[in-house]
């Protein structure tokens, strides 16, 4: 799905800002017909984007789950019959959404953190008022992407252990926020369109773009290269449109490669040309050329092994829940510049398209999540998994869709922890087969990036999960949840298990979480569990076994910042582990991991092959250690 984009053919309006908003609490809108006629008078005002929760907190929504109704008037710029293709985007409904024009449904989507785009062509009056209804659900079920918990299940491992054990109940540790999280606009185009486009270029200078369209028989399409200074250094010949799809291959002369170092992009301009000759749309989309590889126990990037310094993240910001908020976005990327960070996992589910085009800019990698976060098997039988399944394999459609042509997107994530809550059926035979048709599905619709796998310890390396994928990511608490404040025993079983796992399957390891709660403000001078201090040492430890393994790829600290978590007994408020605040103050290991990284990222190692050293990425940091 192409990114909203304004040009000469193409017109963007913003419907951001106050919508009416009226919880559904006893799922009567549909059936009352909340739809035919503006909500009553007793409809209360909510920003778009931003989840509802904390917005509406004192009318008693912070920990609603369930239905609630958005609703705006807009009107266009046109009268008579319009002539163009209109369509509503909506950035992100979480987890699924209708929606009606003027009081007729044109349509809705399953899944939140993904766009979606519904053509209101033939509802929308030109010239007049329109009414804008949209119906949201954050309820999840076994089948959707999160999964909620089913209460009626066999209990967790240990049969005491309640299943709605938080509250709002989830199976995963972020804040069930619901609602319009992200940007909704109308686009307007002309009625031959490019409706998206898939870039692939390789470091020899080959392009191959690939561009789907819809319209009149009778189109081309024309092809040209941008440079990173806008000037155009390539142009291909007109092709005659295919049934709906047309490609080029092109070919530029000695590319500047992408990478943290150097976040060299390119742009690819197509455009289609119909059948009296004339330009009928455009759109200009970024790419860079980089190539990303998997040998020998290292990932390689651009032929360089890469080591990966960073985080796992959320987006979670006060007020705005998952919103999308730019000045907060910004300043996120600025704070894991000074920290030394080269990289991100979008933790778990895809985050707002701009946060992507962002990295992009500013040469940080992402791994790129989906919202497969603790996925639980209530069944042995392949059968049953089979709506899950197709769940799972339509968003990595949407989101590789959506990301593929992102140079930043260095690995895909096919799911967070499968097996979190050792479900009976976590290691069945289904289970197994479930992973391979996951990574084979994403791999089938890229070949150019590899698939990670994330898992707990529970299953180690014999985690059916790991069978197929390309990189490993483990996810480890050695020394807080288990042997808390023994920061030596964790070391040597952090050490010994990431040997085992790496003799057993030969393929790259991350540590993609380790951390601790930390209270801001604590102090200690022996380990003491929640003190900065022990954050620093649990830290510190934990990024020298990373570096010592030849194999390992790199380590994500968990969490860039605290985040929102259910309410639970084993979280004060938030989940603490965030190196930042939630109001992005630094607490101590992050100044520990600053010196760290930016040392790391500088100096070559005599075992180790040389990682990225980039002074553009972190400009102003003395390195602590050379
Ligand atoms: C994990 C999960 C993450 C949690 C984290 C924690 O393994 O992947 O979602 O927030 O542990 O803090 O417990």
């Amino acid at each position: 799905m192409l990114f909203p984009q304004q040009n000469k053919h193409r017109t963007v309006f913003d419907l951001n800002g106050f919508w009416r908003f009226l919880p559904d609490l006893h799922d009567a809108g549909e059936t009352e017909r909340w739809f035919s006629a503006p909500l009553p008078d007793h409809a209360m005002l909510i920003a778009v984007p931003g989840a509802w929760n904390e917005q509406l907190a004192e009318r008693g929504l912070m920990n609603y789950v369930g239905k609630a109704w958005y609703e705006t008037t807009f009107s266009l710029p046109h009268s008579g019959p319009l002539d163009r293709r209109t369509f509503l985007r909506i950035g992100a409904a979480n987890h699924a959404a209708r929606v009606w024009l003027n009081g007729k449904c044109i349509g809705g989507h399953e899944g939140g953190y993904l766009p979606f785009e519904l053509d209101m062509t033939e509802g929308v009056i030109p010239g007049a008022l329109n009414r804008l209804t949209v119906s949201v659900d954050s309820a999840l079920t076994m089948d959707t992407l999160p999964q909620d918990i089913d209460p009626d299940a066999p209990p967790y491992n240990d049969p005491s252990y309640d299943r709605r054990h938080v509250y709002p109940p989830t199976r995963f540790d972020f804040f069930p926020y619901g609602g319009l999280t992200r940007p909704v606009q109308i686009i307007v185009v002309s009625m031959t369109y490019i409706r998206a486009l898939a870039i692939h270029a390789t470091l020899d200078g080959k392009v191959e773009i690939e561009a789907d369209w819809s319209g009149d028989e009778g189109t081309s399409g024309t092809a040209e290269i941008l440079d990173a200074r806008g000037q155009s250094i390539h142009k291909a010949d007109p092709v005659q449109a295919g049934r709906g799809r047309m490609t080029w291959s092109l070919q530029i002369p000695s590319p500047r490669r992408w990478s943290p170092a150097d976040p060299c992009l390119y742009e690819a301009v197509v455009t289609l040309i119909d059948a009296r000759g004339k330009a009928c749309d455009s759109y200009t989309e970024p790419f860079g050329f980089r190539e990303l590889r998997v040998k020998d126990g290292t990932i390689l990037l651009n032929g360089s092994p890469l080591y990966l310094t960073g985080f796992g993240k959320h987006e979670d910001v006060p007020i705005l829940g998952h919103g999308h908020f730019r000045p907060a976005c910004l300043r996120d990327f600025e704070l894991m510049r000074w920290v030394g960070a080269n990289s991100f996992r979008t933790s778990h589910y895809p985050y707002d398209e701009e946060v992507l085009r962002l990295a992009d800019r500013m040469g940080f990698l992402v791994i790129d999540e989906s919202p497969a976060v603790s996925l639980g098997f209530l069944s042995d039988r392949f059968s049953d998994l089979a709506p899950l399944l197709a769940a799972h394999k339509k968003s990595l459609e949407e989101l590789i869709h959506r990301d593929r042509n992102h140079p930043s997107v260095i690995a895909w994530s096919a799911a967070n922890e499968p097996n979190l809550w050792s479900e009976p059926h976590a290691q069945s035979d289904a289970a197994r087969r479930y992973f391979r048709e996951v990574y084979a599905h994403v791999q089938s619709l890229d070949q150019d990036r590899p698939v990670i796998a994330i898992v707990t310890p529970t299953f180690s390396a014999d985690d059916v999960s790991l069978d197929a994928c390309d990189v490993i990511g483990i996810n480890r608490y050695f020394a807080w949840y288990t042997h808390p404040a023994e920061l030596e025993r964790a070391r040597r079983k952090l050490s010994k298990e990431m040997d085992d796992i790496f003799a057993r399957h030969g393929k790259p390891i991350i540590i993609t979480e380790c951390g601790v709660d930390t209270v801001e403000g604590y102090h200690a001078t022996v380990p003491q569990m929640f003190t900065e201090e022990y954050q620093t040492e649990f830290l510190k430890m934990y990024c020298e076994v990373a570096e010592s393994k030849p194999f390992c790829a790199g380590l994500h600290v968990w969490n860039f910042a605290d985040f929102l978590t259910p309410q639970n007994f084993r979280r004060v408020v938030l989940n603490r582990k965030g190196v930042f605040t939630r109001s992005r103050e630094p607490k101590s290991a992050a100044f520990f991991l600053r010196s760290y990284w930016c040392a790391l990222l500088r100096v070559d190692k005599d075992h180790r092959p040389k990682r990225f050293s980039d002074s553009r990425l972190i400009p102003d940091v003395r390195p602590a250690r050379t």
